[in-house]
């Protein structure tokens, strides 16, 4: 039987998430979107191009919850994006009265659906989703891992002239500033990235500018764009999630997953190696952390849990 995805939010990221999985023929789409016109001009723009294509899923627009019902996935990008000069953090206040009307909307309409969230900021939406909506933990999850990773691996197989697919990375934490590159879990042609330093094949300062690029990653391209945000790379980062799911592939995802003890943190979602097979997050793979990965670690939580406390404040029943 065909496989349904919905994706919440028809702005940048969903017209580009339907167009990948129309592509791949994941699954039927329906794309919902406030703004109706724009969920259903592109669900029909997307829909067209299949006699080029050649694919063949169904692709509805619409503004209507009812629509969602028995999704298999559901993506979240419904709320606003940064603006030149913005941090994600500045976004908490409206994307958590939209998140809050989309969680109720799934608890509705589709409650065993695996919902992947990409809204901003990330890591405190997707913990404030799981609790407006109910749903269980292993099937609430967040986009930024794979996208914070893949940014990391781009620039290195850059610097190093390797192709990317030659290179295996991990990003850790929260996403944006606070996240955390691991360099023993980073392979470049069977080397870990620790060696390539002590071999000097890459140099601890274009690395520290590789790191530093990967977490502006997103306020570089929202600066040449001047108006959104990134837009291909989180999409294509959210379908990965999605098809690991849909096919159990059992991929390992750096996803922001709910830790429930796991890596001395309890009650609070961050980004860490998840397994997504059929039954969601199937588990969550706990690494060796050094004592500089594990410092680090500890900044990018500490950063998640401040800015929970401020989504507490702006709603007491996320306590
Ligand atoms: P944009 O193109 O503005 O699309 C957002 C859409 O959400 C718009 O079409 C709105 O009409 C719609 N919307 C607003 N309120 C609601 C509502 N209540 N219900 C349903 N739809 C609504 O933004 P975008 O697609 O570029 O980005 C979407 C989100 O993803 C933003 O919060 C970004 O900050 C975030 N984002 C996250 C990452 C991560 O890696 C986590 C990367 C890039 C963007």
């Amino acid at each position: 039987m065909t496989k349904k995805i919905s994706l919440i939010g028809a702005g940048q990221i969903g017209g580009t998430l339907a167009h990948l999985i129309a592509l791949k023929e994941l699954a039927d789409v329906v794309l919902f979107d406030v703004a109706e016109g724009v969920a259903k001009g592109k669900a029909l723009d997307i829909a067209q191009s299949s006699g080029v294509s050649g694919f063949n899923i169904d692709l509805k627009g619409t503004n209507n919850y009812e629509d969602i019902k028995n999704s298999d996935v559901i993506i979240i990008t419904a709320g606003i994006p940064r603006k030149p000069g913005m941090t994600r953090d500045d976004l908490l206040g409206t994307n958590l009265k939209i998140i809050k009307q989309v969680a109720e909307g799934i608890k509705k309409n589709s409650p065993n659906a695996f919902v992947i969230c990409i809204t901003n900021p990330l890591d405190v939406i997707v913990m404030a989703l799981q609790k407006y909506s109910g749903l269980p933990t292993n099937k609430v999850v967040g986009m930024a891992g794979i996208l914070d990773t893949s940014r990391f691996k781009y620039f290195l197989s850059k610097e190093m002239k390797v192709p990317i697919k030659h290179i295996k990375s991990l990003v850790l934490g929260g996403h944006g500033d606070s996240m955390v590159p691991m360099q023993n879990h980073t392979i470049i042609n069977n080397n870990t990235l620790s060696d390539l330093i002590k071999e000097k094949k890459i140099s601890k300062d274009k690395l520290k500018f590789i790191i530093e690029r990967t977490k502006n990653g997103g306020g570089e391209i929202g600066k040449l764009l001047e108006k959104g945000s990134a837009f291909y790379a989180p999409a294509a980062s959210g379908v990965q999630m999605a098809e690991s799911y849909l096919k159990d592939k059992k991929e390992e995802l750096p996803c922001a997953a709910y830790l429930n003890g796991e890596y001395g943190v309890k009650n609070l979602y961050a980004g860490v190696p998840v397994i997504i097979g059929k039954s969601g997050v199937e588990k969550i793979i706990e690494l060796d952390l050094n004592s500089e990965e594990q410092k680090n670690f500890e900044v990018s939580i500490k950063a998640v849990r401040d800015l929970l406390a401020s989504a507490k404040k702006i709603d007491p029943k996320l306590e």
